[in-house]
């Protein structure tokens, strides 16, 4: 059984699109063109649909008697799988200091960030992600990809020593989110009916990651696409967007629903890896980012996972009470099939239907 992500496989490299966009490009290279932009159907932003909205303090408030908003949660990881949230309880000068390091590492000279850059066949560092083949699509961005926790497992090569509190920082902010993810995860457990510890002991040193994503503006920014449709092979993401551009969207009924951020608060989403532990009850759900014509935009993902060595597969109470839907696989297996894909919607978790 692995204990690390090393060697599961890498991206291949391709070129820099914060550097590509600096120079006056008449046409966007074919590779980063997404024919499937002119036919999408996005509901406008200012449409009434829009991803659930919950107070952790209110959802936490036993006294006040948090059934109602308990049993709306329930629904939001069953129907959307994504949700934003407030009262968050992480510190406010945590996730700006979070947010204004990202944005220096990434206004760093190209020489300097490459310092960082990825390796063959390891997932860290500065880059591109899921870049599989020759021919595959291309997204305009570039990311930098850290696994934080165990602690054990970083690999101090690819923290940047520039900011000189990044490292601190980052080191500050994850812990706060391994906190609440395992906060989140014990009221999920109880709206699924178990008790939280056979949820939240697998998370307790939960493997988590966080990746930065830099999208540049394109002044063809109709016809391409920041991060590519996909839902996370993992279990539970944190993410904040670093500045006010919106770009991140959902897909809800076959349609792309932009999400609109509240500033300060968290957008969570289910990954595939809770799905396949809810038996399917919770969601995964697609997700995409576009691009701005005029503004660079920056996020922060942090995903969140079992701990090393748990196997992947519904959790054992869930399928006393109805059949099993997914298959049980071994967390390197599932992890090497996430990692060594392309993006591409829910393929990765179609894989382990039943
Ligand atoms: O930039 C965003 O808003 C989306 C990021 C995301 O989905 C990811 O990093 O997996």
């Amino acid at each position: 059984m692995s204990d690390t992500l090393k060697d599961l496989g890498g991206s291949l490299a391709v070129a820099n699109v914060q550097d590509l966009a600096t120079k006056e490009l008449k046409d966007i290279p074919d590779r980063y063109v997404r024919s499937e932009l002119e036919t999408d159907d996005v509901v406008p932003i200012d449409d009434s649909i829009e991803i659930p909205i919950f107070d952790l303090s209110k959802l936490l408030d036993e006294e006040v008697g948090n059934f109602k908003e308990l049993a709306k949660f329930h629904s939001a990881c069953q129907d959307w799988g994504f949700f934003q949230l407030t009262n968050h309880g992480v510190p406010e000068e945590i996730i700006e200091k979070m947010k204004s390091d990202t944005k220096e590492f990434f206004n760093l000279p190209l020489e300097e960030k490459k310092a960082y850059g990825q390796i063959p066949n390891h997932m860290e560092g500065y880059g591109q992600a899921f870049v599989m083949s020759e021919e595959q699509k291309l997204d305009w961005g570039d990311m930098h990809f850290l696994i934080v926790n165990p602690l054990i497992n970083r690999d101090m090569r690819f923290w940047p020593k520039t900011p000189t509190s990044f490292r601190d920082t980052m080191d500050k902010y994850t812990k706060e989110l391994r906190k609440l993810t395992i906060i989140l995860l014990g009221l999920m457990a109880k709206n699924l009916g178990l008790e939280p510890e056979k949820l939240t002991k697998l998370f307790e040193d939960c493997i988590q990651g966080v990746r930065m994503n830099y999208y540049p503006p394109c002044p063809h920014a109709d016809k391409v696409l920041g991060l590519s449709p996909h839902s996370d092979g993992t279990g539970l993401t944190l993410l904040i967007q670093v500045n006010e551009v919106q770009g991140l969207q959902v897909k809800k009924n076959a349609k792309w629903v932009p999400i609109n951020p509240i500033p300060g608060a968290f957008i969570v989403n289910i990954g595939d890896v809770l799905e396949i532990m809810s038996n399917g009850i919770y969601k995964s759900i697609e997700h995409r980012a576009v691009i701005n014509p005029l503004k660079e935009r920056l996020s922060i993902a942090a995903f969140h996972d079992a701990e090393f060595g748990t196997m992947m597969g519904p959790l054992p109470d869930l399928v006393k009470v109805d059949r099993e839907k997914y298959r049980t696989v071994s967390q390197t297996d599932f992890f090497r099939q996430v990692i060594t894909s392309k993006l591409d919607g829910k393929s990765s978790i179609e894989l382990m239907k039943i």
